[in-house]
């Protein structure tokens, strides 16, 4: 039985920002950070596949470190950490279904930045395409989404930022695939999407998911709590989130 991870409001709430308990709802896996990710757990039976650039022997190198660790925030909870050191070395994890990748769907995850310039990087693909998001921490602006792949006019260009990010804290991200290339991405479950009905131009989908990739553009750092998906349905905030993990409100 998936292990149910206690709330603590107090430590998570920052001004007018919340975290509450999810609603149950149907979803293909959830993932909670409790056993690492390249390994099958309870309710999670599809486990990530360590990405090109890491170590090809053990889970961790001198400059790709990543583990299970307890949440310093709410105690009984674990997170997956990661860092790395040098941009090359990605440390990235991949989700490949064993069968054609679906034409809607939906990533919903809960995150971290930490000390380095990419917290994260996340992508969904189709069968033709993938829609794919960084979360940065920038010496200048602070923390930023940014799109990251080539999108087609009129919607947000490849580079652009959608949305600020409080740095202080975990937020909840959910991007959702509806039409093979038709992708929104809500933040902290503002049923406002940060990127609204984008369409990317990118030609590679070699993947299902994939976490971590910064290309060789960033060294990262960051932590994650949760990750879930559905292979079936583009999935809008409404109280539509796996049960018993944390969810972070932005109102
Ligand atoms: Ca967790």
């Amino acid at each position: 039985m998936r292990k149910i991870v206690p709330i603590c409001l107090a430590s998570i709430c920052a001004g007018a920002l919340s975290a509450h308990a999810a609603v149950a709802g149907e979803w293909t896996a959830l993932y909670t950070a409790d056993a690492p990710p390249t390994e099958a757990a309870p309710g999670f039976a599809n486990p990530f596949v360590p990405g090109d650039k890491l170590p090809a022997t053990g889970a961790e190198s001198p400059t790709v470190r990543y583990g299970v660790v307890d949440d310093p925030r709410v105690p009984g909870n674990k997170l997956f950490r990661f860092s790395t050191s040098v941009a090359e070395e990605k440390g990235s994890l991949k989700i490949n279904l064993p069968k054609a990748q679906p034409d809607a769907a939906t990533v919903m995850f809960r995150a971290e930045i930490g000390d380095k310039p990419c917290g994260i990087d996340v992508e969904l693909d189709s069968a033709t395409t993938r829609a794919r998001a960084r979360l940065l921490r920038d010496p200048a602006k602070g923390g930023l989404v940014v799109l990251d792949d080539p999108a087609v006019a009129g919607t947000p260009n490849e580079k652009a930022i959608v949305a600020p990010l409080d740095l202080s804290r975990p937020h909840t991200f959910r991007l959702t695939m509806s039409g093979g290339n038709t992708f929104n991405l809500y933040v902290d479950e503002d049923p406002k999407p940060v990127a609204a009905n984008f369409v990317t131009a990118s030609t590679k989908h070699t993947h299902f998911i994939r976490v971590g990739d910064a290309s060789a553009d960033f060294v990262s750092a960051g932590s994650l709590d949760w990750l879930a998906w559905d292979e079936t349905a583009a999935r809008p905030p409404a109280g539509d989130a796996p049960a018993g993990v944390i969810v972070d409100k932005a109102k």
